[in-house]
């Protein structure tokens, strides 16, 4: 049997995994909503380590799709895997494909750093609009599909931030 995906209500920010998430921008220096509440809990160490990583263009650290590693420093979490989905604007843009490459980009990262346990956020739903019913299924196929044939990772954590963004997902 491969491991389960848990659906859990939380701050993604207090919880005992081996990598979180972070729904980031393309700057990687932070922001808001779950981006903010990161930066805030790991500590000014976070924006530093991340202002060291590579910049592939002007202001662009992390091309949309694609996911970078840093340390946890304050959080519970040993690493922080940072990736950046698609700003919804109707669907035709490839944004199901993009949300689908952070969510396999990211899974492709932890195996690298041999990460066991890793939480994610519901990436894009918040100010980027991505609309929830859809990310949810595509998040679900994507992390099925990659424990089918993980070789490292031993639990996956959906870290809702309200008890309405479990509905999205099969109950357990
Ligand atoms: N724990 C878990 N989930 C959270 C938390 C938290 N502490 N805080 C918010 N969420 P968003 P995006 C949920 O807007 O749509 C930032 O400014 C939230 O309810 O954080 O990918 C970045 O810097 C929602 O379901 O990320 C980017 O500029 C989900 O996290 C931009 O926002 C994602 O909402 C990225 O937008």
């Amino acid at each position: 049997m491969p491991p389960q995906i848990q659906i859990q209500v939380a701050d993604i920010t207090q919880l005992h995994v081996n990598a979180i998430v972070n729904a980031a921008n393309e700057r990687l220096l932070g922001g808001g909503g779950v981006d903010g509440a990161i930066h805030r809990a790991a500590g000014p160490e976070l924006l530093k380590a991340c202002r060291n990583l590579e910049q592939v263009q002007p202001n662009v650290r992390c091309p949309t799709g694609q996911a970078r590693i840093t340390r946890g420093f304050n959080l519970n979490a040993d690493w922080i895997i940072h990736t950046v989905g698609p700003v919804w604007s109707g669907g035709n843009n490839s944004e199901p494909k993009l949300l689908a490459d952070c969510y396999q980009n990211s899974l492709a990262l932890a195996e690298q750093n041999q990460i066991q346990s890793i939480a994610f956020p519901l990436i894009s739903t918040g100010v980027y609009r991505f609309p929830k019913e859809l990310a949810a299924q595509i998040s679900m196929t994507v992390i099925q599909g990659h424990l089918a044939r993980t070789t490292c990772i031993q639990s996956v954590t959906i870290c809702c931030f309200s008890e309405e963004d479990t509905a999205f997902f099969p109950s357990q």
